[in-house]
Parts: structure tokens; sequence; C-alpha cells
């Protein structure tokens, strides 16, 4: 089959087929005669991805300089940043690491649990929907 060589058009504006085999015709609105249909633009739906905060847990047992290397680790805080996340949860109960698509979140939640359990630190993680 041969390709169909695209043609410049302007969306909404009656356009005459040209040639035999035309395919035009079908769109046509009031005023447009034989052979001239009407150019509809074709709508294309994106949709922006639900986005997840994790959040860090406090815990009475858990090193506060291993709270700041998870955040340095697995959430690319500077040490300033990582540290005023670590006070804020120390001092509030909880706090939020950053805000991801599902399967970042999700990857991130598992990677921080995995890695205090494997220091035996009981460091909790979570996610909840934005
Ligand atoms: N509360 C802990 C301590 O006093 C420090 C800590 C901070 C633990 C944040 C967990 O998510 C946490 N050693």
């Amino acid at each position: 089959m041969g390709a169909i060589a695209p043609r410049c058009v302007t969306p909404g504006l009656p356009i005459r087929a040209s040639g035999p085999g035309r395919d035009d015709d079908d769109a046509r609105g009031p005023g447009n005669g034989p052979g001239v249909g009407t150019i509809v633009k074709t709508q294309v739906k994106t949709k922006k991805p639900s986005m997840y905060r994790v959040l860090l847990l406090n815990d009475d047992y858990t090193p506060m300089e291993f709270v700041v290397h998870v955040l340095e680790r697995f959430f690319n805080k500077s040490r300033e940043a990582a540290t005023e996340i670590m006070l804020h949860v120390h001092h509030r109960g909880v706090g939020v690491c950053g805000v991801y698509t599902y399967e970042v979140a999700e990857t991130k939640v598992t990677q921080t649990i995995d890695f205090a359990r494997r220091h035996q630190h009981p460091l909790q993680c979570t996610m909840e929907k934005e």
C-alpha cells in the first residue's frame, strides 16, 4: 500500500479534495459543496499522573545520623535539607521526604524500609496520595 502524502490544512476550514478517490466528503458542514469536507481536529487527551507523598515516621531508636543518611541516599537531599526533614520528623512525628509518581514513591518506600532493616533500625516509611 502506498503512503498518503500529508497535506497542510487549517482545522475548521473547508478543504477541496482533488482528483479521484477523494475522501473528505464525510464531514461536510453547511455551505460545503460536493468534494468539500471540513477538517475536524482530533483532541489528544493527556492526563497528569497522580502524585504520592513519601512520609517518614518517627521512632525512638533509629539514630538521627542514619535518618539523615537515608534522606541523602534515597531522596537526593543535601545534608542541610536532610537534617531539616529529620528534625521535623523527630519533633512532629511525621514528615514528607518527597512527592513522586506511584512507582517511584513505592520504590523509595521499599528501599528505605529494606535499608533500615538491614541495619537493624525500626525506621518506617509510607506513602499517601497527594
Ligand atoms: N527520634 C529518633 C531519635 O531520637 C530520630 C529519628 C528521626 C528517627 C526521624 C526516625 O524518621 C525518624 N534517635
